[in-house]
């Protein structure tokens, strides 16, 4: 463990751009980075936060092709939505770039062509699996199949999503294409290799030896489970036409393997950055000084503990990561987040939905992140969490004393006059929070660190009410001033200390406390070293004067949430509309066939229950021929009134048959929707009058 680093690298799993990010994007990656990132910055720390847009892979491809336009499309429109999602959401990258950048190409190339040269990969002719009716090598998301390991049936060629194995796509029992469904063919074919086997030992010493004790469980528990089942060569490269061109002569049509190139992505964007900022990126990477940490989820620690480790080990002059704190998954009411069927919040949509309320979701993401198990998102509880958490204890505190200090003094902060022992135990208290906070930060556990932000608002809280100044007001005035003053320095308190999660409302509360008016701004240190009760305080002794107050956050209704729950059910309703499988087509008949049915636009005219029975309803309808009784079993879909004036299409010379001691002259013609409900098929177009044919 880097116990005093000079400098933080800090990365975040680059997305890939084949769709915008949602809510577990940013719960499992890019809200822990940002605070962590954040805390740094926060201690005077030089960091350097990278990300960017993965834009490589099949991901993109397949993603052109159902939409018909070019992977460079895809890519452009996808990276300009989440970019700006994050900058939304106050995720403060220090760069964001992407993998079609020029400089990430040369950057990919030339750590490829360094490894090649000093003959740290094996060339070899193996055969792969080969689409004959695309004409195409399948790598990668481009194959599935059932997982060697969990059995998954939908595993990737390359990954299987379920259990997190890495393998290839050889490996997958029962593969098909993705591209047209068939069987594939193994085609000979030449690729590079990193003999991952060699890398054993170096992985053994590092990982199971040295980051036994600091690594998360789930980290730690994986990479033993690979080491000890035996590391295998790994291709990577791939015969694909979208992707780096691999440098070297003999490899026309092939490129890097996405997961050799976009983990160089971060050191393309720190290069970026540091060119742009005038600065030398090599420390960043090179330095023993600097702490590496990559955020990212689950499903990529191998490719961030076994992978890309060993790429940098077999370059030789980098250092390893540090930590790779990564999260498991978070669900949405219940089911996996998943893009292709729109089972997500989209942060851009949450943005049109909640405006300004960036802080409440980054709130309730982090105080029911996925950091030791997966977890589930529901509506109830975001809204649970902002009205009886943000609303009731932080926003509570910060809006009481605001609006004494502007009702007692004007908004300017009083003088304290003696200080009693629970004044003094109080401040004491919160002194000790910034190392409590530190301590859960260091330790990448973000809602404990989040939850004893939380306190020190119900520290506040709990002084205002035992101390009631509302009362006092009427009878001491002096201790009333003390209270106050000590209520304002726990403010000043909250708005330091909550920057990392909430920095919005940080931002807010400073300008409500005028931290611009102050001498010395307050910050995390100041905090850490006040000197209660009569030294140095971080709002100063009194005599500062605040500013207007606003309310930092609003209760959230039912309607609201119950909004985004027929949001969700209309998704499940699509989902299920899309994956109903049509019946397969009847046997042909002849157009005499056809015009043997007889079939009339009708108007229901009557419609009754059939006593005793759930299904049948007796109607009676103006076929325009006659008025006729129909007996029909629509009694679970629609109620007699409801019917009753609706005009529908009617099977007329179908022989009568009675049905529960009723003649049922004909039929009328029937179709279910999604959700299962019998709905009629309705005549063609309006102003149609009974009797008409249909034909
Ligand atoms: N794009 C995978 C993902 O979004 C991938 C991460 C790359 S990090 C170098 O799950
Ligand atoms: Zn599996």
């Amino acid at each position: 463990m880097n116990q005093d680093p000079k400098r933080f690298t800090i990365t975040a799993a680059l997305p890939y751009t084949n769709g915008p990010v949602h809510i577990g994007h940013l719960a499992g990656v890019y809200v822990p980075a940002d605070i962590y990132a954040r805390f740094q910055r926060l201690q005077g720390k030089d960091v350097a936060f990278v990300c960017g847009s993965d834009e490589h892979g099949v991901p993109i491809t397949i993603k052109a092709k159902k939409e018909g336009i070019t992977p460079q499309e895809v890519v452009d429109k996808y990276h300009a939505i989440i970019k700006k999602s994050f900058e939304d959401f106050g995720i403060t990258f220090d760069n964001y770039s992407r993998t079609s950048a020029k400089i990430h190409h040369d950057t990919a190339s030339e750590f490829f062509k360094k490894l090649y040269d000093e003959g740290k990969f094996m060339e070899e002719v193996t055969e792969q699996l080969y689409d004959e009716e695309a004409n195409q090598f399948l790598a990668d998301r481009f194959i599935v199949g059932t997982c060697p390991k969990c059995g998954n049936e939908e595993s990737y060629g390359d990954q299987c999503e379920n259990c997190g194995t890495s393998h290839n796509a050889t490996d997958l029992i029962n593969p098909k294409s993705a591209i047209t469904g068939a069987t594939p063919t193994l085609k000979e074919t030449k690729h590079w290799f990193l003999p991952l086997d060699q890398y054993e030992p170096f992985l053994k010493e590092w990982i199971l030896k040295e980051h036994k004790k600091d690594w998360k469980t789930n980290v730690y528990g994986q990479c033993k489970s690979w080491i000890d089942d035996g590391l295998r060569p790994r291709a990577v490269t791939r015969d694909l036409d979208w992707g780096i061109p691999v440098p070297v002569d003999g490899a026309e049509g092939k490129v890097l393997y996405v997961w050799f190139d976009a983990p160089i992505g971060y050191i393309s964007a720190t290069k970026e950055w540091a060119e742009r900022e005038g600065k030398d990126w090599e420390p960043y990477w090179k330095n023993d000084d600097t702490k590496l940490l990559h955020f990212i989820g689950k499903d990529n620690i191998v490719f961030h503990c076994i992978i890309f480790p060993s790429m940098l080990k077999a370059d030789g002059s980098y250092i390893m990561p540090d930590n790779v704190p990564a999260n498991e998954f978070l669900n949405l009411e219940g089911n996996k987040i998943s893009t292709s069927k729109n089972w997500a919040v989209w942060l851009h949509e949450y943005l049109e939905e909640f405006p300004n309320q960036q802080d409440v979701l980054r709130y309730v993401l982090t105080a029911n992140a996925p950091e030791t198990k997966d977890n589930d998102f529901t509506w109830a509880d975001f809204q649970q969490r902002n009205n009886s958490e943000l609303v009731a204890i932080f926003g509570n505190f910060i809006n009481r004393v605001m609006v004494l200090t502007h009702k007692y003094y004007n908004g300017v902060v009083p003088k304290p006059s003696a200080f009693s022992e629970i004044d003094e135990q109080t401040l004491k208290e919160l002194k000790a929070y910034p190392a409590v906070i530190e301590s859960s930060i260091e330790r990448y556990r973000f809602r404990e660190a989040q939850g004893e932000l939380m306190n020190v608002a119900r520290l506040g809280n709990k002084y205002l009410a035992d101390e009631e100044p509302w009362k006092t007001i009427k009878t001491d005035e002096a201790r009333t001033q003390t209270v106050m003053y000590v209520a304002l320095q726990i403010a000043t308190a909250l708005a330091v200390l909550s920057e990392p999660f909430l920095p919005f409302t940080s931002n807010r509360l400073k300008n409500m406390l005028n931290f611009e008016g102050l001498e010395t701004v307050p910050n995390w240190k100041s905090i850490r070293q006040m000197v209660p009760p009569s030294g140095e305080m971080p709002l100063g002794k009194g005599g500062h004067t605040i500013n207007e107050s606003e309310l930092l956050f609003s209760k959230i209704e039912d309607e609201q949430m119950q909004q985004q729950l027929d949001k969700l059910q209309a998704s499940k309703a699509m989902n299920e509309a899309a994956n109903k499988k049509a019946e397969p087509q009847k046997e042909t008949i002849q157009f005499d066939d056809f015009t043997k049915l007889d079939m009339r636009v009708g108007t229901i005219i009557e419609a009754e229950k059939m006593p005793k029975t759930k299904k049948l309803l007796v109607l009676k309808v103006d076929t325009g021929i006659d008025v006729r009784t129909i007996v029909s079993g629509i009694a679970e879909s629609f109620t007699p009134e409801e019917i009753v004036g609706k005009q529908v299409t009617v099977l007329v010379n179908l022989a009568p048959r009675p049905l529960r001691g009723v003649e049922s002259q004909g039929m009328i013609l029937m179709t279910e929707n999604a959700e299962g409900k019998l709905v009629f098929v309705n005549p063609a177009s309006e102003g149609v009058t009974n009797g008409s044919q249909i034909n």
